[in-house]
């Protein structure tokens, strides 16, 4: 049995959230093959499987954990306690599943996304979003945006930053409106992306997005 086989039969999920894991690992699969041919489309695989391990766990499980593993919850983020599973996600793929640093800081961030993501950690945020099961408005809009874009732009990395950078945009609208608190790490990663892409794209500000 494979290491990804085993996970995937030690999940123990809602229904919605097991398709939302699987469809997670296979875009992040997909996603690294398509961009970043360095990455092991294996490990990004098991990155997807484990990245919502402890997302229903209860706020009560999720802080025990922190106590347990030693993770850190910044005064900024201890008011979102939805943020805190990327982090004790990582801790159990980590300390259970003995992942390496570089899938354990993907699932750490694969929430907020931060500035300078690392090339797993861009699959993995980006196939969060993106993956076929997702269902809801904004999700879908980004996901076409970003298809669209892969079959019009000349590089396809710059396809995959515009599609983040619409995925951040997308986010920080709809807390807007809920009036929720944001994250300094979303914030950050939203402008380390635009300076990103106009790098790359070798352009000025205006029409950065259409
Ligand atoms: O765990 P998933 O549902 O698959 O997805 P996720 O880990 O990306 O979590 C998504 C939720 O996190 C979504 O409701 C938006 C929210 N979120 C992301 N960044 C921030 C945030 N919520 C707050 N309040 N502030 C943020 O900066
Ligand atoms: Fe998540
Ligand atoms: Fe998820």
């Amino acid at each position: 049995m494979t290491t990804n086989e085993r996970i995937l039969g030690d999940l123990n999920l809602s229904k919605n959230r097991l398709l939302h894991t699987i469809g997670v690992a296979a875009c992040a699969k997909e996603l690294a093959q398509r961009h970043f041919p360095l990455l092991s489309p294996e490990k990004m695989e098991t990155a997807g499987l484990l990245h919502d391990f402890t997302k229903e766990y209860t706020v009560d499980e999720q802080k025990a954990l922190c106590q347990k593993y030693n993770i850190v919850i910044s005064p900024d983020e201890s008011k979102i306690p939805k943020l805190y599973h990327g982090k004790t996600a990582a801790a159990i793929a980590k300390n259970v599943y003995g992942v390496d640093d570089e899938i354990a800081s993907a699932i750490y961030y694969h929430t907020t996304g931060r500035a300078d993501m690392t090339d797993a950690e861009t699959v993995l945020y980006f196939a969060d979003y993106i993956e076929k099961y997702r269902t809801d408005k904004g999700c879908i809009k980004v996901r076409n945006y970003y298809l669209k874009l892969l079959k019009s732009e000349d590089d396809s990395l710059i396809a995959l930053k515009k599609g983040i950078l619409y995925s951040f945009d997308t986010t920080i609208k709809h807390l807007l409106k809920k009036v929720e608190n944001i994250n300094y790490a979303t914030i950050e990663a939203r402008n380390s992306i635009i300076e990103q892409i106009l790098i790359i794209s070798n352009k000025e500000k205006e029409g950065i997005i259409k």
